[in-house]
């Protein structure tokens, strides 16, 4: 072989050698490509959410609201619907209220139900939101126990995070339904069948009292945290004392989150935004992994007791596995800034 042929054969050799080894280093890029494509979008899975709010008085809610769907514009959530666990006037002036600012975030189609039983008859803001201009598009809203039934009935089994901001009223009445057109399953097996978890404000946790959230005057906390067929986070009233809102001084006038926290600072506290996040906790551990941000305490359970003048009050009470999980804070900063950061992040929607 003339060293000119061996020249150009070792050449050939080194030629497909390079060729085999671009195309093996291609192919292993788009694999991985592929492939952290696909552990990103198994990554955020959105969780599937039905909030459920006693949207009247305390501006949280609102708050509370903007967290949810900075967290559906992320891809981490999917809000089926929404519910209101207030009976009487307050109702009339609930939905709408609810309706602007999922209307603000680009989702003005969210079902709505209203409660059926329970609640307080007050309105702080509602009816002076309707009259501010904000677009809404509330075309009518449901019986909440019916809404729930037939959203539960709709989802993969236990794939829905059921969040209460408010009274548990709602789902209470959620537990003891009938089967009916969307589902043959009565409360407790639909619930049972589908709920992930319950994401709840409320209670003192772990050294017990008064907490607002469970005195809705009927005893319906007690019979929904004994019963609930599946687990139950609490969000305690200690853990919701940061203060939250000043990041929505950045957002535009147009922004009914900012309005509502602006017109009842001006009524409350006009020295400050800034406002407690009871129920912005309580979505962010729905829908992220609690014990990111948060010391979990697993064992024990929450009891509460319904006093002789109606008025309830919560333990924790050692069980060894009750289902009921509350937690702590790691570090009061991090979620502040986290909250802050989402209840004023830009709708994907008005982004251009
Ligand atoms: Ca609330």
């Amino acid at each position: 072989m003339g060293i000119f042929k061996e020249l150009n054969i070792r050449k050939s050799i080194f030629s497909l050698s390079l060729i085999l080894m671009l195309g093996s280093i291609i192919f292993s890029c788009i694999s991985h490509k592929k492939e952290a494509s696909k552990n990103s979008s198994d990554s955020i899975k959105p969780v599937k959410v039905i909030f459920d709010t006693d949207m009247a008085y305390d501006w949280d809610d609102v708050g509370a609201m903007a967290v949810l769907h900075a967290l559906t514009d992320l891809g981490e959530a999917e809000i089926l619907g929404m519910g209101i666990n207030i009976n009487g006037t307050s109702s009339n002036w609930s939905p709408n209220t609810i309706n602007v600012i999922n209307t603000y975030y680009g989702r003005p189609n969210i079902p709505i139900g209203k409660a059926i039983s329970g609640g307080t008859e007050i309105d702080f803001f509602g009816e002076w939101l309707s009259k501010q201009g904000f677009p809404s598009h509330l075309d009518s809203t449901w019986n909440v126990v019916s809404l729930y039934r037939k959203l539960l009935s709709e989802q993969p089994d236990t794939s829905v995070v059921l969040i209460s901001v408010g009274y548990l009223t709602n789902f209470k009445d959620l537990m003891y339904s009938k089967p009916d057109k969307y589902s043959n399953l009565n409360g407790m097996d639909l619930i049972r069948k589908k709920v992930k978890f319950m994401s709840c404000m409320g209670g003192r946790h772990p050294e017990g009292g008064n907490e607002s959230n469970f005195q809705d005057l009927l005893g319906y906390s007690k019979i929904v945290v004994d019963n609930f067929p599946r687990p139950i986070l609490f969000t305690s009233q200690q853990v919701g004392l940061i203060h939250t809102g000043q990041s929505l001084l950045n957002t535009p006038k147009t922004n009914p989150v900012r309005a509502i926290y602006e017109h009842r600072q001006s009524q409350v506290h006009p020295e400050r935004i800034e406002h407690t996040s009871f129920d912005q906790v309580a979505v962010l551990v729905a829908i992220r992994d609690a014990s990111k941000y948060f010391n979990l305490t697993v064992s024990g359970t929450n009891v509460l007791t319904f006093n002789a003048d109606s008025t309830v009050t919560n333990n924790w009470q050692p069980h060894p596995e009750s289902g009921h999980t509350y937690f702590t804070h790691k570090n009061k900063e991090v979620v502040t800034t986290e909250i802050d950061y989402l209840m004023a992040k830009e709708p994907k929607s008005k982004k251009k």
